[in-house]
């Protein structure tokens, strides 16, 4: 495949070719989108996160098409937590704290049904899945190795949440030299108004993280 533009992208038009980009879906798991999980524990409403679900399976859907990377990520430790600080086991004052035993299993551990995809973004074989005990994708993962290897130089983002793990992974990927770009209705907080800020601090000063587009004219170009 060849260049593809997104005129519509802000803050200005994002150019990237399939065979050299990775669509990136970050944490769609049960554990932040189901009741009984740990973004539920932290006090969320965690329906706004699952009315993306359809969008995202819709850009996995066009993404499949072009026979490019997919790479999905999933906020997981270890069983014995060994990769979890307890600075961030400890913190605040969560409903259930990691490695607790919830409703869909012992909260954000791999391997339990929480930490899951959910069943309508099931990776397909071939798909690079990886857990990481972070915020970021790149933290304490092979990823960027991974990435280069395949040539990858352009990553496209959705998941969630939007301010927290796709943000801080996209700021990570930045940094690393990958252009990337946000699908804007491809990603969704629980908090509406830092979802907004998320958006306008990435694509401002020029594309200082990266840019933003929607899911329709990326897929509208991927179709042509
Ligand atoms: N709490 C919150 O908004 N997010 C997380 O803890 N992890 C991710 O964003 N995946």
């Amino acid at each position: 495949m060849s260049t593809i533009e997104l005129a519509g992208a802000r803050p200005f038009t994002y150019r990237f070719d399939p065979a050299t980009s990775a669509l990136v879906v970050i944490d769609m798991q049960r554990d932040f989108i189901e009741p009984g999980g740990f973004g539920a524990s932290l006090g969320n409403d965690v329906t706004r996160l699952q009315a993306i679900v359809p969008t995202v399976r819709r850009l996995l859907d066009a993404w499949r098409a072009t026979g490019g990377l997919i790479v999905h990520t999933r906020e997981a430790h270890a069983r014995d937590l060994s990769d979890c600080p307890p600075s961030k086991r400890l913190r605040g004052t969560p409903s259930l704290r990691i490695g607790d035993a919830g409703p869909m299993g012992r909260i954000l551990v791999t391997g339990e049904p929480g930490s899951q995809i959910v069943a309508e973004l099931a990776p397909a074989p071939g798909e690079v899945v990886i857990d990481k005990p972070g915020k970021g994708m790149f933290h304490a993962t092979g990823l960027d190795s991974l990435l280069h290897a395949q040539g990858i130089t352009h990553l496209v983002f959705t998941g969630v949440t939007t301010e927290v793990c796709v943000q801080t992974s996209m700021r990570e990927a930045n940094d690393r030299g990958y252009e990337c770009l946000l699908i804007e209705d491809g990603t969704e907080s629980y908090f509406p108004e830092f979802k907004a800020a998320t958006l306008a601090m990435i694509t401002a000063q020029g594309a200082i993280v990266g840019w933003v587009a929607d899911s329709a004219e990326l897929i509208g170009a991927l179709a042509r």
